[in-house]
This record gives C-alpha cells, sequence and structure tokens, in this order.
C-alpha cells in the first residue's frame, strides 16, 4: 500500500504505537494517534513524537470517526478481535499491526522467531550471530525495539532477527520471513487467544506466507510444535534436545550437530555454553537452525555462542547479600517459563510469584517445587488463586504481600545463608507494572537495597 496521503489511525501509544507513527510520518501519512486509556493525555502523546504535530484521540472511538481512515495500525496489547479492531474492519478498514507496516515499509532477510518460551533469548542469540556474519543486522520485535524504528534504515543485503508474539501475529498479513521458527506451545495468553487451538494457529501463522525453499524451524520434542510440520507449505527443519535427526539440528554426547540429509556438522559442544538450564540447549539448538538457513557459516555461529551471556530478566543473577543469592527471571510470565527456571536452580530456593491473571493453571508449577522450593511469596491478581492451588498439593509455606517491596523482604527474611531468593512469578507483571521489566528492574533495586 502507497502510504503518502493516507489517513492512518494508529491504536495504541506506547513503544509500538509511537515507533509505527514516526514511521507512518516519514512516509507521507497524516496520522492520528489514539489511546483508549483516558489516564493518557494528549500532552504526554506529543511529548513522544519528538515535536510532530499528530492529531489524537482518547477515550471512545466512534464508527462514525473510524470510518474516515484508510488504514489502521494496531499495538499488539490491543486484541485484533476486540470492539476497537471490529469497529475498523466492519467499516472496511485495512487492520495492520506494526510488524506488517514495518515489512511493507522495509527490506532484508528476515528470521522471525515465535514460540511461548525461549523468544527473546533466541532472538538475542541469533541478532549477536547475524550482526557477526553480515555487514549490518538489525534486532527487532517483541524483545522491546519496535520494528518500525528501524524499518527505514534496513537495506536488501541487511539481515534483520525478530521476536514476534502471538499479538503480533494477529495482525500480519504479506509479512513473510525468509526463516521462522516456533519454538514450543504451552498454555499462555489464553484470557486473549481463548484456547491452545487457537493460541497455537496464531503462532503457526508466523509461516502462513512462506513457501518452500523457505524455512520453518520447529521443535521435534514437543507434540505441538512438531505436528505443525504437516501443516505448512514451507521447508520444515526439525530441532531436538533428545533425538538424533537425519535431516534437522540435535544435541548428542555433548554435540550440538546440524544433519543436513544425513550430512552432519558439529556446530558447537556444550562447553563453549554459557547458559544455565537445558531449555537453553532448545533455544541455542534454535538459534543454530535458524542462522544455518541465513547462511552463517558454522564457525561464526560457533564463536558467537561462545561469548553469548544470559540475556536481562532471565535467570540474571543479581547479587549474593547475606550468604544469599539473588535471580531475577521476571521474564518468566508463565508457567512452563517459571518451571524452567526452577529446574535450573541449584540449591534451596524461596521463589516470589504471582501476578496478573491470564487464566492459566498453576499445577504444574507447584508440582514442579519439589523440595527446592521452600517458601512461595505471593503478589497480584493470582495470589489467591496460586495458594489454593500449592495448598491442593500440600505446599503450605505460603506468604501473600500487599506490595512487591514487602515480598522481597519476606524473600530474604525466609532464605537461609547458602539458599537463594527466585524472582520467576509465572505471571505477567501488568496490574502492578507496566511491564516484566520494569518489575525485574525494582526487583534488582530492591535487592540492591537489603545490602543497605
Ligand atoms: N491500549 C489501549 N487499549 C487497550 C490496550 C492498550 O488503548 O485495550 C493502549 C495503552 O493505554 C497504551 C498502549 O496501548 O498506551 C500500549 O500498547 P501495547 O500494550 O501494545 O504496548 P507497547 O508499549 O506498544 O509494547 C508492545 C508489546 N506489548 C504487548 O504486547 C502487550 C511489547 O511486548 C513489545 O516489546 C513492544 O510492543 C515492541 O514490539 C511486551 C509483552 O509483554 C514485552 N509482550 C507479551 C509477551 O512477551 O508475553 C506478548
Amino acid at each position: 500500500m502507497e502510504l503518502q496521503g493516507k489517513k492512518v489511525l494508529v491504536a495504541g501509544t506506547g513503544v509500538s504505537g509511537i515507533g509505527a507513527a514516526k514511521l507512518l510520518l516519514e512516509k507521507g501519512a497524516e496520522v492520528t494517534l489514539y489511546d483508549g486509556n483516558t489516564a493518557v493525555t494528549r500532552e504526554a502523546i506529543l511529548g513522544k513524537m519528538d515535536g510532530a504535530n499528530v492529531d489524537t484521540i482518547i477515550g471512545e472511538m466512534t464508527k462514525e470517526a473510524a470510518a474516515g481512515f484508510d488504514l489502521m495500525v494496531l499495538s499488539p496489547g490491543i486484541s485484533a478481535f476486540g470492539p476497537l479492531a471490529m469497529t475498523f474492519k466492519e467499516a472496511e478498514v485495512p487492520v495492520w499491526g506494526e510488524i506488517e507496516l514495518a515489512y511493507q515499509a522495509g527490506r532484508g532477510k528476515i528470521a522471525a522467531i515465535t514460540g511461548t518460551n525461549g523468544k527473546t533469548t533466541t532472538t538475542a542469540l541469533v541478532g549477536d550471530i547475524l550482526k557477526a556474519a553480515y555487514e549490518k543486522a538489525f534486532v527487532v520485535g517483541n524483545i522491546g525495539i519496535p520494528y518500525t524504528s528501524v524499518a527505514l534504515e534496513t537495506t536488501d543485503d541487511c539481515a534483520i532477527a525478530a521476536e514476534i508474539s502471538s499479538f503480533q501475529l494477529e495482525t500480519t498479513c504479506d509479512f513473510c520471513p525468509q526463516v521462522s521458527a516456533v519454538l514450543n506451545l504451552t498454555p499462555d495468553h489464553l484470557d486473549r487467544h481463548g484456547s491452545m487451538e487457537v493460541y497455537g494457529e496464531t503462532k503457526l501463522s508466523i509461516a502462513k506466507n512462506q513457501k518452500e525453499g523457505q524455512v520453518l524451524v520447529l521443535n521435534f520434542d514437543d507434540p505441538i510444535t512438531r505436528a505443525m510440520g504437516a501443516k505448512t507449505p514451507a521447508s520444515v527443519f526439525y530441532f531436538s534436545r533428545k533425538e538424533e535427526l537425519h535431516h534437522g539440528a540435535y544435541l548428542k554426547d555433548g554435540s550440538f550437530i546440524v544433519s543436513i540429509d544425513g550430512e552432519k556438522h558439529i556446530v558447537c559442544t556444550l562447553e563453549d555454553l554459557n547458559l544455565l538450564g537445558v531449555h537453553n540447549h532448545e533455544n541455542v539448538l534454535a538459534a543454530i537452525a535458524v542462522c544455518w538457513f541465513m547462511d552463517v557459516p558454522a564457525e561464526t555461529i560457533r564463536a558467537v555462542i561462545r561469548e553469548f551471556k544470559a540475556v536481562e530478566h532471565r535467570m540474571e543473577y543479581v547479587d549474593t547479600v547475606n550468604g544469599i543469592k539473588y535471580y531475577n527471571d521476571s521474564k518468566g510470565t508463565n508457567p512452563d517459563a517459571s518451571i524452567k527456571a526452577v529446574q535450573a536452580m541449584d540449591r534451596k530456593t524461596v521463589l516470589i510469584g504471582g501476578g496478573y491473571d491470564k487464566g492459566v493453571a498453576f499445577d504444574e508449577w507447584i508440582e514442579s517445587f519439589g523440595d527446592k522450593i521452600t517458601w512461595l511469596v505471593l503478589i497480584g491478581q493470582t495470589a489467591d488463586q496460586i495458594e489454593q492451588t500449592a495448598l491442593k498439593y500440600g505446599f503450605t509455606n505460603i506468604v501473600k504481600e500487599d506490595s512487591f517491596e514487602a515480598a522481597v523482604k519476606t524473600a530474604a527474611a525466609k532464605a537461609k545463608e547458602g539458599e537463594a531468593v527466585l524472582l520467576s512469578p509465572a505471571c505477567a507483571s501488568w496490574g502492578m507494572f507496566p511491564n516484566y521489566e520494569v518489575r525485574g528492574r525494582q526487583f534488582k533495586e530492591l535487592v540492591h537495597a537489603l545490602k543497605g
């Protein structure tokens, strides 16, 4: 779509909406920024727009107003099937997400990564590898950097590592990566998608425009992602931590191997890794597979893996205070992610959990505690639900706190010397914090304050 002169409504004035609005202005579109939150002010929106004078609508959006636009660009936090988007769809105004807009405006070879867990680590690793292999490479998407903020700098010979969430996939149209990946699928965001089936279909739509020769990397060990292989026109390349594959990437006897129709290439070994937990073996396998098909030589992949460290808020070591080690896993925003964090702990641990209610169950999370988790300190909307689930399994060492600060202090008091405190809430941060990054940063500040 030619954007010059088009009237575009950008819904949401967070990083995604602001990135989209700036790109649209550069492309000569007439931009109106909309936010449904009545606490947001026009001044605050304009303050994020570097002096550009755009129209704003705050609060209610009427059918009549919607019909006056040529395009709507929706932020991922707003459902593509909610009343706002439906108003535009009914008025036959195309609805794109920020990813689609960036794709339409940008160039270059895209490696797009989705999945319930591991996306950020895998995308960050893929991004580092692409930066080492290509003259120009970008890391964008759900990782926190809007794709639109770099789209106009992309060129035909550049590479892009994009972390794509299921929210963002609801609003792609022509988006077509050269290589895509679905890392795994476990319950998350069911309040938004309604069912695991819809959530899975949304994830698989990352490959919906790919053709044979363009590659979809899938986890062979996860039954749901394994089954996706039969439902795509893309060329499928599996990875497995458990099984040797004739055509795929796998881990065997400590070596990460790419096998192309039986021709084996050892890319690196377990000794090359600086990442905790077996789930990271899967992330590394996925990154190797993605980069292989982004035409990166094995020696470059290995050199970058050797240097790669855990990303912020993902099993991030914070400090040791009074002989207690503190870990920030604020990115553990669903039970499966938090289970992996619990499994990666090598000592008795006090766990801080709870937060926004996404409609998922906590049974498996509680069951994963074994005798490793000594106390559970709960915060947020899900605290009561988690407590009830824990009691059902006989786990009674529970404290509920009203504030995050009190939760960190209680966890510090419950942990003994030689033990650990882990923030891995199994819930999104919303309701108490704007996002998981703020929650993680506050945790680190509170830990440093304990040192006093
Ligand atoms: N808003 C409305 N109506 C609504 C909901 C929100 O008007 O019904 C407005 C809010 O008032 C606010 C704006 O929309 O002004 C926020 O937009 P947003 O929620 O889309 O957030 P952004 O700041 O634009 O950040 C988004 C992603 N957020 C979400 O998907 C919720 C960020 O992912 C992403 O990093 C960023 O774009 C850049 O691409 C965060 C996330 O939590 C990290 N992702 C989920 C996850 O990882 O599980 C999917």
